[in-house]
């Protein structure tokens, strides 16, 4: 099995392509044919070795057949693992190096460089499976959440070339990456509203140049402000018929506000405005309590005034009578 793409000269140095990861027993290139194309039949004696033999990159390579020179793969090349180990340079090649001694009626160095050319042996991977995130609902459009890339040892198209946003519903997000630097970002592309949508799920998918895939998926929380105002159930409140004879304390009826935030930000407070003693109000259940005895030929009609307050930060108000 020959492996050698095709052999090119560089700056006086041959360069040989191999692709990573050949079977041990590979033959990488013909030394003898490499080196004297022209007059290979008439050398009688001829004899190549390597100039070392353990060390790197040396220990990928034996030649078998000293008089032939066939260069073979005496160890598995893993290009991916050899860049991340910065053995050789991957953002160009990764080339590896071998001082080839000829001895042909004297000793003579060649130096020739195998080219491991990279194969997408390696799927797009997310560090997690799936990620939380949380976005306050104010956030302004543009607003910029930094996700954690994936990651594909492999080069250029057999890397990543692109991410997308799946999901089975509209989504008020885009993503945005750079990937040469290897970021990623969620943009906020619309108006964030928790009371209408508190949360959404999607997935993440990272391509490879052959459609290879890894998956992230992601559950955003919207974080709630309190930008919903109280609201009471009826503006006006009209209690007929409280007979004079009513004892304090009786209950005689019940305002109520609905507030669409979240947590403190939609507790209400209910608060008598109305400069009435006769009358309270329940801070909490919005209960109007009797606190006098009522006297109908003094009074026939108590107009009340009562505001209801959420408990969250810059309280909103409503008012009911
Ligand atoms: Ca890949
Ligand atoms: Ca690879
Ligand atoms: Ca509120
Ligand atoms: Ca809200």
């Amino acid at each position: 099995m020959l492996s050698c793409c095709y052999c090119q000269q560089q700056e006086d140095h041959l360069i040989i392509r191999s692709t990573e990861k050949l079977p041990v027993h590979t033959e990488v290139i013909n030394l003898r044919r490499l080196l004297f194309p022209n007059n290979i039949s008439d050398i009688k004696t001829i004899d190549f070795s390597l100039a070392k033999r353990d060390e790197f990159p040396y220990m990928y390579f034996l030649i078998n057949h000293s008089s032939q020179g066939i260069l073979t793969i005496r160890k598995e090349i893993d290009r991916d693992e050899l860049c991340r180990l910065r053995y050789c340079r991957c953002d160009t090649w990764c080339d590896l190096e071998l001082e080839i001694i000829v001895d042909r009626e004297g000793f003579n160095i060649e130096l020739i460089i195998i080219r491991i050319i990279d194969r997408n042996d390696h799927k797009p991977v997310f560090l997690k499976n799936q990620i939380n995130l949380t976005i306050v609902e104010n956030a302004p459009m543009g607003a910029m959440i930094k996700l954690e890339a994936a990651v594909d040892h492999d080069q250029g198209p057999n890397s990543i070339i692109g991410y997308s946003l799946i999901s089975s519903k509209a989504l008020p997000f885009s993503l945005l990456y750079n990937l040469i630097r290897g970021d990623l970002s969620l943009v906020v592309e619309q108006v964030l509203d928790r009371e209408l949508i508190s949360s959404y799920t999607f997935d993440i998918i990272a391509r490879d140049g052959d459609n290879q895939t890894g998956i992230l998926h992601v559950l955003v929380t919207i974080d709630d402000i309190n930008d919903s105002p109280p609201k009471f159930e009826q503006l006006v409140y009209i209690i007929n018929n409280i007979s004079e004879s009513i004892s304090i304390d009786s209950i005689i009826s019940r305002v109520h506000a609905i507030d669409d935030d979240d947590g403190v930000n939609g507790e209400i407070n209910y608060y008598l405005i109305s400069q009435d003693n006769c009358f309270h109000v329940d801070a909490v259940t919005g209960d109007i309590r009797v606190r006098c005895l009522l006297d109908y030929e003094t009074q026939t009609t108590h107009r009340l005034e009562i505001e209801a307050r959420d408990k969250g930060e810059g309280y909103k108000t409503d008012f009911c009578t």
